[in-house]
Order: structure tokens, then C-alpha cells, then sequence
């Protein structure tokens, strides 16, 4: 008898648990574009393109590697649309009697799996994702009994134990752990992305842009320009070339944010990490020997492994630490509906209808845009969760829940209550003017606060924090502000407060 390995869409490695120690001549490999996934958020087109073409092939990899592979197209006929549908339909055609997956990146789907059992009448092996660096059990080891779970302790003992950026004796090199202060340069004028690689299309790919233009042109986002790496050595040879030309400058403006340029100094690798084309050990070592050689200066080399060993392993550890109820959080009782303008980009605020505008035509911003601008609004104006969390997942290419929600409902609307983030990431405009060349361009005005031309973050910051005093003056990180605030007479505090709320009704009323 046989085992049928399903393996999804964000699992294209040949190093994933489950494909290793298959029987060649009976087991099969199972990879199935099914409208469930496809839709149970209405995902970006780019970000379907990307998986469906990537799922293609690297099916025709595994098939040069030996693999029996079935593979079922979305328009196969048959194609149930659902995973279990297509598990089912597997294990009946191959007369297969044990399914081996290997642990999703979804709370959903590993509570699917562990429903197959009893449904199917048969074993199911979930083995251990090795695409990320830390186990789910070290996580929840390491933040056994800390009363606050902090991402630069786990970074540190990360670093140690992986021996990234240290001195033999135990000290990390430059003698710091960490260089973010030095990396948050604003923009120079005239700055521009670095040009980027773009793939040629192969048959495959052609043929999935016209699937996707045929079946799902009505959800968000543009299909075409389609630049994405879909096979591994195609997303080796982005990562090789952003470690080469690009990463140098990473470290100094990882927070610069210019009107018409979505990737600056960025590596734009996220949708191949998390699709399992690029491996994260990897890209630091790659990293690391660019640090090493001399090519990339210590705070670019230390911030873009922070990011990767840090983060990424430390978001992942939070998702699985604290789901299901993780996804439910509101501490911020946070209730308005989401705006309109997060779909089509109109609004007078530049910088989100910038930050839109990047979403819909790549399906990517970069992180401090995804943060300071979209999340930092969403957190004034009191958006509910769960919409903007559902909006982060669909939009891009990179989006998984594991990844998404920690950094959405945690880091950027504070909705956990502090699990993720120390304090709010709430920001006025003068933030944003200091970071970008947005304001340049926009109807407001980032230095005034009240008046019809003021702009709208800077009422809503002071208005957000008078809202939420009780369950923030509390937090020592925003002392000064409520220190501030209080200086206020009472007749500013009540003028900023109503030019909060003229803003979230113009908002509301599709007119902001
Ligand atoms: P770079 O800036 O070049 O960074 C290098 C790598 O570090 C990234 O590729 C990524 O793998 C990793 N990384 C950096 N920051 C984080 C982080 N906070 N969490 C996890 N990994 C990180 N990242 C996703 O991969 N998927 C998401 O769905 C996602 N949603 C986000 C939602 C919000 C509200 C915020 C604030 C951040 C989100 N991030 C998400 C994190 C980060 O914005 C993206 O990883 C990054 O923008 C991807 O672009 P890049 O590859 O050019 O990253
Ligand atoms: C995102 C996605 C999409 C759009 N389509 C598929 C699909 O048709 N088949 C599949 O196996 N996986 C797909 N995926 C990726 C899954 O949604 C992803 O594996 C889960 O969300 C777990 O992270
Ligand atoms: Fe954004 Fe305000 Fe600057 Fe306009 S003025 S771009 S709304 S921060």
C-alpha cells in the first residue's frame, strides 16, 4: 500500500519533512491548485499567479527528481476545490492507506489535517516544518515562563546558536547586538530603487496568467506587469543580486519611504521564503559572508539577519504560541468599518493612497509602509481587526496567516494588548514627513494639527492617545506624550479632539 504526501502551496522545497523518505515507486506526491485556498480571502492576482506557477513548476522538478506527482490544475476536470476533496480523490485513485503533510502555516488548515484521521480511516503523518530555523516546541520552550516575551532576546540566543555575526569568544561582532539606530535614515532627494531583476515567462507561467486573468480578474490587485521568480533558482539568482548591489545601502534607509518607488533598498524575498524557495539559514549566510568579504557594511549585514533570524523565526513562534484566540484579540475594542480607500487608493492622504497604490500594482510594500502608514492609520482610526487583518492577508504575495496576523493585529494595531510590541506603533504626520517625501505632494499639511487643510494623523495620533488613556498611560514608553498631551489647554485638547472626529466622519463618509 501507499501514502499519498500532500504538499501546499507555500511548501516547494525538496528539503520539506514530508517528501523526505518516500517510497518513489509508490508513494505520490500530491499538489493541488484548489478554489478554496485560492479564495477564502479573495487573494491579490499576482499572489495566486506567483503560487499557482510555482506550484507548476516545481512539480515538473520533483518529476525530474523521480517523484510520482499528481498534480490537478484548478480547471482539471473533477477538481473537487477543496484539499480534502482532492485527499480523498487521491488516496481512492492510488488505493493509498496513510497521508504524510508536513505542518501548515495555518492554525485552519493543521485542525483540517488533524480532522482526516476519523474522516478518512486512516493514519496521518504531520512532520516538522524545516524550512524555518526554530522549531515550533524550542519556541514555546524558550518562552516558557517569561513574564514578556521579547524578539531582541530571542535574536540573541538565535545568534549564538547559530553562530551568525559572532566573534569566537562569544560577543557579537562590533560589539553590539543590534544597529537599528543606524538604520533609519530618511529618504535623499532623488533617491531611487536599484534597478530589479524580472524573470522571462516560461509556458507555465503564460499559461497561469491567463487562468488567473480568466478566473480571478475581479479580485484585488494588477495581474500584469508579472516580474516574480517561480522556481528556485530563479528566486537564488534575486536573492544573489540583491546580497551583490543592494544590500550595502539595506541597513542605512530600511525606513525611507519615496512616492513611486515601492522597493528602495529592500530584498523583496518574503513570497520566496515563505514559499519555500529560498531557505532562511541560507540567505544569512549569504548575508554574513557579504559582511565578511567586505562587500556589505556590518549595519546592513546585522539588520537584514535581524530580520530573518529574528522576526521572522520570532513572529512565526508568537502565531503558534498564542492560536487559536490570537486572531480574535481587540484590546483597542477597535469597531470602525474598514475605509473604501484601502481598495481604491482614493483619498487626499498621499502617503496611503501611495502605500495602496504599491499594494494593488505589486503586491508588496515594504514594511515601514506596511507599519507607519496603512497600520499606523488602521491603529488611529480605530479599524476593526479583523477587517484589516483579512485585508493585509489577501493583499500580498507574502501573506500567510502565521506571518500576517502577529505582525497586523499585534505590531500594528496593538490589538493583543503588548504580546508583540512594547508599546504602540502610533505616529503622527511628522513622522511620516520625516520619512518620506509623501507630504511634498499631499493635500494636508503635516505641521498643523487642526483646520481644514491639517494633517489627518496628527488629530487622530493625540485623539487615539486620549481615547485609550486608561489602557495606556500606563506604559512608560509614552509617558512624555501623556506629559505633553496634559500641557494641552483644555480648549486645544477639545479642538483637536473634534478635528478627530470631522476626520473619522469624512472617513466614514467616503470624503477624507
Ligand atoms: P526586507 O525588508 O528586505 O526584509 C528581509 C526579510 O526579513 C523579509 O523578506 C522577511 O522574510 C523578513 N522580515 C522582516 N520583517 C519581518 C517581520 N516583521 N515579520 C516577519 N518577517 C520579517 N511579512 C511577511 O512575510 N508576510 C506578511 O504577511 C507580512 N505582513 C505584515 C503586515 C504588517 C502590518 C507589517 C507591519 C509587516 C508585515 N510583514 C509581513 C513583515 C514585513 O513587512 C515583510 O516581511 C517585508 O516587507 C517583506 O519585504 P522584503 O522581502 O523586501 O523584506
Ligand atoms: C495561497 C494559496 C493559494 C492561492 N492557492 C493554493 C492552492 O490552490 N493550493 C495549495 O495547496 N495552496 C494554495 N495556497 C497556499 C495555502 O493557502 C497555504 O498553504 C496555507 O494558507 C497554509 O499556509
Ligand atoms: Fe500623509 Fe499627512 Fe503627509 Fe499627507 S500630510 S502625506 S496625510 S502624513
Amino acid at each position: 500500500m501507499s501514502a499519498v504526501c500532500l504538499i501546499l502551496g507555500d511548501q516547494l522545497s525538496k528539503s520539506i519533512s514530508s517528501l523526505q523518505g518516500l517510497d518513489k515507486a509508490n508513494d505520490v506526491v500530491l499538489l493541488c491548485e484548489v478554489l478554496e485556498e485560492a479564495t477564502y480571502v479573495r487573494h491579490h492576482q499576482k499572489k495566486i499567479a506567483f503560487i499557482f506557477s510555482a506550484m507548476r513548476h516545481f512539480s515538473e522538478e520533483l518529476k525530474s527528481h523521480g517523484f510520482l506527482v499528481r498534480y490537478v490544475k484548478l480547471d482539471d476536470p473533477g477538481n473537487t476545490g477543496s484539499l480534502e476533496g482532492e485527499v480523498r480523490r487521491a488516496l481512492s485513485k492510488f488505493k493509498a492507506n496513510r497521508i504524510i503533510v508536513t505542518e501548515p502555516g495555518e492554525y485552519r488548515l493543521l485542525q483540517t489535517f488533524k480532522s482526516w484521521p476519523n474522516k478518512f480511516g486512516i493514519t496521518i503523518d504531520i512532520g516538522p516544518d524545516t524550512r524555518f530555523i526554530c522549531d515550533i516546541d524550542e519556541f514555546k520552550r524558550w518562552a516558557s515562563g517569561k513574564k514578556q516575551l521579547r524578539m531582541e532576546y530571542f535574536y540573541r540566543e538565535m545568534r549564538n546558536k547559530y553562530n551568525f555575526l559572532m566573534e569566537p569568544n562569544g560577543k557579537p561582532v562590533g560589539g553590539k547586538w543590534n544597529f537599528d539606530k543606524e538604520n533609519r535614515k530618511p529618504p535623499l532627494r532623488g533617491m531611487a530603487s536599484p534597478k530589479r531583476l524580472s524573470h522571462k515567462k516560461s509556458p507555465i507561467t503564460l499559461e497561469v496568467l491567463k487562468l488567473v486573468r480568466e478566473r480571478f480578474h475581479d479580485h484585488f490587485g494588477a495581474l500584469e506587469p508579472f516580474h516574480f521568480a517561480v522556481t528556485q533558482s530563479q528566486a537564488l539568482k534575486e536573492l544573489q543580486h540583491f546580497i551583490d548591489e543592494i544590500l550595502p545601502q539595506f541597513g542605512e534607509y530600511q525606513d525611507a519611504m519615496v512616492a513611486g518607488e515601492p522597493y528602495l533598498y529592500h530584498s523583496l524575498i518574503s513570497s520566496y521564503l515563505n514559499a519555500g524557495l529560498l531557505l532562511p539559514l541560507e540567505v544569512c549566510s549569504l548575508a554574513e559572508t557579504a559582511y565578511r568579504s567586505g562587500k556589505a557594511p556590518l549595519n546592513a549585514a546585522e539588520g537584514f539577519i535581524r530580520q530573518i533570524l529574528g522576526w521572522r523565526e520570532y513572529v512565526r513562534g508568537i502565531y503558534w504560541l498564542h492560536m487559536p484566540d490570537y486572531g480574535q484579540l481587540n484590546y483597542l475594542d477597535a469597531k470602525r468599518p474598514l475605509p473604501e480607500f484601502y481598495w481604491s487608493a482614493q483619498t487626499r492622504l498621499f502617503c496611503v493612497a501611495e502605500a495602496v497604490r504599491h499594494t494593488r500594482d505589486h503586491a508588496y510594500s515594504h514594511h515601514i509602509q506596511r507599519l507607519m502608514i496603512t497600520g499606523n492609520f488602521a491603529l488611529l482610526a480605530g479599524i476593526n481587526p479583523v477587517e484589516v487583518c483579512e485585508w493585509y492577508l489577501l493583499v500580498y504575495s507574502d501573506a500567510y496567516e502565521w506571518v500576517e496576523l502577529p505582525n497586523t493585529l499585534g505590531m500594528a494595531l496593538f490589538a493583543d494588548g503588548g504580546i508583540m510590541a512594547s508599546k504602540p506603533y502610533a505616529a503622527s504626520g511628522k513622522y511620516i514627513n520625516r520619512m518620506s517625501n509623501f507630504c511634498q505632494q499631499c493635500h494636508y499639511d503635516p505641521l498643523q494639527t487642526v483646520g481644514d487643510n491639517a494633517c489627518p494623523f496628527n488629530a487622530l495620533y493625540w485623539d487615539f492617545l486620549a481615547r485609550h488613556e486608561d489602557k495606556l498611560q500606563v506604559n512608560q514608553r509614552l509617558a512624555y506624550m501623556y506629559a505633553y498631551w496634559h500641557k494641552q489647554s483644555t480648549e486645544q485638547q477639545l479642538a483637536i479632539r473634534k478635528q478627530a472626529d470631522d476626520t473619522l466622519q469624512k472617513m466614514d463618509t467616503g470624503n477624507l
